[in-house]
């Protein structure tokens, strides 16, 4: 069956071009897939474009679509284990954390489902009685959604449910490299009664299929999670036609841990901050820094637990973090850890691939632990996007701020501290869109998420994650008007 949606149907490539998906724990061949060209993704747009402005969808009761949203979820709840296995099988991820992985998407659709309807917009009071003044919101209209690897479905899922519940089109275009949950996605959405060309879908490579998205002047909206290389271009090509961004671009983000926190719940949250995922997550806290005074003590039990980490494939019932998503990504963290030893770093384990030859064929890296950092270094400001720790060391509050502040990025962060009034301090002065307080990586679809500085623009999730998808019109009605005698007539 042929994988690329468009207005209702699936659809080959016109070229007849395919792509290979391989998992990479192992580089078993995963399955083929069509591989979109231009042309490809400019008839998705057509479709979309045509969906918005004939509908049904737009002008569908918010309340329907947020129904729809609803059941898509209890689809997606059936087929949780297809899908779970299908995102490991594209990621290389455990098992278990996919299946953590649909259980978000879900609620995210439920949450989605749920809000639709309840903000109609608001009446204003003009001081006028014969003016009756409302600001409504609108759809948008075509929307381009572009989403990485490393939550393929969970990406897709923050942009698609809120996009649709606002009564939005779209083309969604998942990473080439894991193509295989959104396909799925496409199918549930059109079981659960989405009308043709309200949600397209094409695959392929970034400049051929997803470039067109933020080129093409019928799209009204990119939303794009990925590099900050890739975002910069995407906000540049969009500027030509003036369209709506929303960029999430990932980080390098401080969990900053002081002397006074409970030192073993934070050791045991610095390893899962950093190491999840093989630090393949934009709000991975890559980037240690530690009070002075418990420096080496805190460091030694790190070094410790992350040499007994586990590494292993999606079946690895005992593993306890997966591969790296490709062999040239993995290539790219080795050379970040190589410059940051060039720096000055000093390794304290990890630093290369596994030994194990069970792990031979896929593209594992060891958890990394780099010492002595500054946030001069490449390593303490250029995301890895790998199992890569850089710790670095501050004496007061201040420094600790001043630090963490110190990097291009401001996507996440977190503080360890029992003393709730600095913890409240350092959480109002980090420059950042999430903060935690005695905890790392925990999220609600209720909550907003997205990035300070150069981490991104906009908001996903949350009510700011749905506005995104929202025109804001004011109607102005005057129901007793007279003539005015502005001009003529009159001897003002
Ligand atoms: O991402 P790209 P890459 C970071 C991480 C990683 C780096 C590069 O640091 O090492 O980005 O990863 C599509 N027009 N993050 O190269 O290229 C592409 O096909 C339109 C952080 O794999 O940004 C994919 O669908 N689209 C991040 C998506 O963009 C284009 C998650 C992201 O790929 C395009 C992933 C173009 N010209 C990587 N070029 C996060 N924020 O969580 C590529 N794409």
């Amino acid at each position: 069956m042929p994988e690329l949606y468009v207005d209702g149907s699936w659809v080959s490539a016109r070229s007849g071009a395919t792509r290979t998906i391989i998992c990479p724990a192992d580089g078993t061949v995963v399955g083929e897939v069509d591989e979109a060209g231009p042309e490809d993704t400019a008839e998705a747009i057509g479709a979309a474009h045509r969906a918005f402005h004939d509908g049904p969808w737009p002008t569908t009761p918010a309340r329907e679509r947020g129904d729809l949203l609803l059941r898509t979820a209890d689809l997606l709840e059936r087929d949780a284990d297809v899908v779970a296995e299908a995102e490991s099988m594209d990621t290389g991820k455990r098992l278990v954390e996919s299946r953590y992985d649909v259980a978000d998407v879900v609620s995210v659709f439920r949450h989605y489902g749920r809000v639709a309807a309840e903000d109609a917009g608001r009446m204003v009071d003009t001081g006028n009685p014969d003016v009756v003044s409302r600001v409504v919101h609108e759809p948008l209209g075509v929307c381009g959604l572009i989403a990485p690897w490393n939550y393929p479905l969970l990406q897709a899922s923050w942009k698609v449910a809120p996009c649709l519940a606002a009564g939005n089109t779209f083309v969604l275009k998942p990473s080439e490299l894991t193509p295989h949950t959104s396909i799925h996605l496409m199918r549930l959405l059109g079981e659960a009664g989405l009308p043709a060309g309200a949600g397209n879908l094409v695959l392929g490579a970034g400049p051929a299929a997803g470039a067109p998205l933020s080129e093409d002047p019928r799209v009204d909206l990119v939303s794009f999670t990925g590099g900050l290389v890739t975002g910069r271009a995407v906000m540049a090509s969009a500027a030509a036609t003036v369209k709506k961004v929303a960029l999430e671009l990932g980080g390098k983000n401080p969990n900053i841990v002081f002397a006074d926190a409970d030192l073993d719940v934070a050791l045991d949250y610095a390893l899962t901050a950093v190491f999840l995922h093989s630090g393949q997550v934009c709000s991975a806290g890559a980037r240690l820094l530690v009070e002075e005074n418990i420096h080496d003590s805190f460091v030694d039990g790190l070094v410790e637990r992350a040499q007994a980490i586990r590494l292993g494939g999606p079946r690895d019932e005992k593993a306890e973090t997966g591969p790296l998503i490709s062999a040239a990504h993995r290539d790219k963290v080795a050379a970040h850890v190589a410059r940051g030893i060039e720096e000055g770093a000093v390794l304290r384990c990890g630093g290369k691939a596994p030994d194990d030859p069970a792990l031979e064929s896929g593209f594992f890296y060891l958890p990394t632990i780099l010492d002595a950092v500054t946030s001069t270094m490449s390593v303490a400001q250029d995301e890895s996007f790998g199992p890569v720790l850089t710790v670095e060391t501050f004496t007061d509050e201040d420094q600790a701020v001043a630090t963490a502040n110190d990097s291009i990025y401001g996507l996440a962060g977190a503080v360890w501290t029992q003393d709730a009034g600095r913890a409240q301090r350092v959480a109002a002065r980090l420059r950042m869109g999430t903060v935690w307080i005695n905890d790392y990586h925990p999220y609600v679809p209720q909550a907003e998420w997205g990035g300070y500085k150069q981490s991104g623009v906009g908001r996903e999730l949350g009510h700011a994650g749905l506005e995104e998808y929202r025109e804001t019109k004011h109607i102005w009605h005057n129901i007793d008007p007279s003539v005015q005698q502005w001009f003529g007539g009159s001897d003002r």
